[in-house]
């Protein structure tokens, strides 16, 4: 991450990274993201396994190792978590050295990976606003004497175009710093003042601290909006997906016995577990 970058992070609270990844990995994660899909669209129909905290109900594929929420439906999304038990192509995002660059430069504790979910956003569907200003200390921005030093953040990887009115990711730039709640009524992301949508092309990725207030701007083309998201925060925070929310991070075993100890480190809290998991 260049000092050009952190001042951009800093003043903003979020940057557009331009060709991120390479062509050949847009098409493998493109690929892997469509056979999921269906897989995950297969279980729609049946009683969900778990609802989660806030209400979202949940089927899981024991075996892929995924929870699914959602259907494919106008204005409906589809959301996918620990899509990486599910296919091992998604492995180029897990210690993707590119993306670890950034996350060591803001996040000054070990980092580990505690979100991890692919977002299929159908015509039709938004995001509503969230976050932004005094959002206690998981997802707190914060600036010392060592620089920039985040809870939890994000990268958001986009394996296709998305222009305006497709369904951009959308921010109210500066946010992570305010010292209020948003006043506004509701989460309207097309109406909030202030929001901006990021247009990207595939292969960009968008890295940003959850402090900031952003959303999903109304998906108002024919094209399915289809992403990857990945949080990452200090090592002691636990998961922050919706459907295991503070609990353990959600690995099969397959997948770990598959992983580099770099890549099983990113999903481990304490060095024990790794040495133990070794025995
Ligand atoms: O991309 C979107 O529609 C919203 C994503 C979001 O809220 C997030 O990644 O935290």
């Amino acid at each position: 991450m260049n000092d050009f970058e952190k001042y951009e992070f800093d003043r903003l609270g979020y940057i557009v990274i331009p060709d991120f990844l390479t062509d050949d990995q847009v098409k493998a994660l493109s690929a892997a993201i469509d056979e999921l899909e269906e897989d995950a669209l297969a279980q729609c129909g049946r009683q969900p396994d778990k609802i989660s905290a806030i209400g979202l109900e949940y089927r899981q594929d024991a075996e892929r190792g995924y929870f699914a929420s959602g259907a494919r439906e106008e204005g409906n999304t589809l959301i996918i978590e620990d899509f990486f038990n599910a296919d091992p192509v998604f492995d180029i995002l897990i210690d993707h050295p590119p993306t670890m660059a950034y996350i060591r430069a803001i996040i000054k504790e070990r980092p580990t990976v505690n979100n991890s979910e692919i977002r299929i956003r159908y015509p039709g569907n938004q995001t509503g606003s969230h976050m932004g200003g005094p959002v206690g200390r998981k997802h707190r921005y914060y600036y010392s004497g060592q620089g920039i030093d985040c809870m939890m953040v994000r990268m958001v990887y986009f394996v296709h175009d998305v222009g305006p009115g497709q369904g951009e990711f959308c921010v109210v730039p500066a946010t992570h710093k305010s010292n209020m709640l948003s006043p506004y009524e509701g989460t309207n992301p097309d109406t909030e003042p202030g929001m901006i949508g990021l247009p990207v092309k595939a292969g960009d990725a968008i890295f940003f601290t959850e402090n900031l207030r952003h959303g999903g701007l109304t998906n108002r083309s024919r094209q399915t909006r289809k992403t990857l998201h990945v949080g990452y925060g200090p090592y002691w925070m636990k998961s922050q997906n919706h459907s295991t929310m503070d609990e353990e991070p959600n690995v099969l075993p397959s997948t770990f016995a598959r992983w580099n100890d770099a890549q099983r480190l990113l999903f481990r809290a304490h060095r024990t577990l790794l040495d133990n998991a070794k025995k």
